[in-house]
């Protein structure tokens, strides 16, 4: 079973699951049609070949990565064209290069992915291109894999997550839907209404806040950093297991908005020198290579410890979370494909991959 938050402490750590995600390795089974462990041709000793063969999903996934795919249409339609020719050539290779750069996988991913996907190939043997697309694949799952990480949740009491992230990135929504995940699970979570810039952004907060039946620290018109403070401290004496502060959307160019950020941090630490034990950055799934700049401002202003990625149902851009594995790989607790509670889950490198390229 997968879970949304893993638990500490936990009785018994809970096993790393087997990354056995494609039958990559010599010993498994050959493709049908040829033959295990070698066979003469000739004179030739011919090897089975290693072309990597998905693994089905989790059947509990299934519904969750059928949507992601869904989500992510836009951006795999112009990469799955590639494979649809009779062999695999220098064209192959260029239009491969082009879809995955319109896919905002950035330069450098790009290079890198086309780099191991040819090594592969040629290793390989493959002669279809839809052997070439189930590398593509493999690699984008290696690529992928370091950002694979669960938000850890217990291992202090309350355990604080600062929620920071350019206007309109998803923050409070993904808040409101992380609130409900926690709740669900038995977590008492009280939420700090730190955007004290929006009259409207309290309310949004405190619908969520109604909505899951969770406390709320808020005050009109006041000071960001005190609120968050107050909710720090109210989340102590009252035992909560879980403190989410919400904060106003800001630009990495603004630069007071930034030192007001660095502020609330400051008197996290102040109300609890351990915390904060998570420093979330939100970031809309359609921003393409501009969120790479935003990863590297708000971890330079915060120190971030993980990202959530919005908005991928629809956008263009799904490429952009190789181009962050590739050139910052700060670890993707959680992605949005739409506005529903449903449509916040976990992220897992191999499910990403197959949405978008299979
Ligand atoms: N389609 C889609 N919409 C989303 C997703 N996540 C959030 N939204 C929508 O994006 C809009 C902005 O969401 P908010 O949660 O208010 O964003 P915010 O970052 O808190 O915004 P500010 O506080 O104004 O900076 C809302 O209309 C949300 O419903 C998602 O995964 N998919
Ligand atoms: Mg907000």
């Amino acid at each position: 079973m997968f879970s949304f938050f893993r638990k500490k402490p936990a009785a018994t750590p809970a096993p790393t699951p087997a990354p056995a995600a494609f039958s990559t390795s010599p010993s498994s089974a050959p493709p049908p049609g040829y033959p295990s462990g070698g066979g003469l041709i000739g004179s030739a000793l011919v090897q089975p070949m290693e072309i990597p063969v998905p693994a089905p999903i989790a059947p509990e996934r299934q519904r969750w990565v059928d949507k992601l795919s869904a989500g992510l249409r836009k951006t795999s339609t112009g990469i799955a064209q590639v494979f649809t020719g009779g062999q695999i050539d220098d064209q192959l290779y260029e239009e491969l290069e082009s879809a995955l750069l319109m896919a905002d996988t950035g330069v450098r991913a790009t290079q890198h992915l086309l780099d191991e996907v040819k090594r592969r190939v040629q290793a390989s043997g493959a002669t279809r291109p839809v052997q070439v697309k189930n590398i593509l694949i493999d690699s984008l799952t290696q690529l992928l894999k370091p950002l694979e990480k669960p938000l850890v949740i217990g291992e202090f009491k309350p355990t604080i997550i600062m929620v920071a992230g350019v206007n309109g990135a998803g923050k409070t929504t993904s808040i409101g839907k992380l609130t409900k995940h926690l709740a669900d699970e038995g977590a008492s979570v009280l939420l700090a209404a730190a955007d004290t810039f929006r009259a409207a952004a309290r309310e949004q907060l405190a619908v969520w806040a109604d909505r899951n039946t969770v406390e709320i620290v808020s005050q009109a018109g006041g000071d960001p950093a005190a609120v968050t403070f107050d909710a720090v401290s109210a989340g102590k004496a009252r035992g909560k297991d879980v403190v989410l502060v919400d904060t106003a959307g800001r630009l990495p160019t603004q630069l007071h908005l930034m030192e007001e950020l660095r502020k609330i941090k400051r008197v996290v630490q102040k109300a609890d020198p351990t915390a904060p034990h998570e420093v979330l950055l939100v970031i809309d799934g359609n921003t393409g290579q501009n969120a790479l700049a935003q990863v590297r401002s708000f971890d330079e202003a915060l120190g971030l410890t993980g990202l959530i990625i919005t908005k991928l149902d629809g956008t263009a851009k799904g490429g952009v979370l190789a181009a962050i594995a590739q050139e910052k790989p700060v670890p993707v607790y959680f992605i949005g494909v739409g506005e529903t509670l449903e449509d916040l889950e976990t992220f897992n490198a191999r499910e990403f991959a197959l949405a978008l390229l299979q």
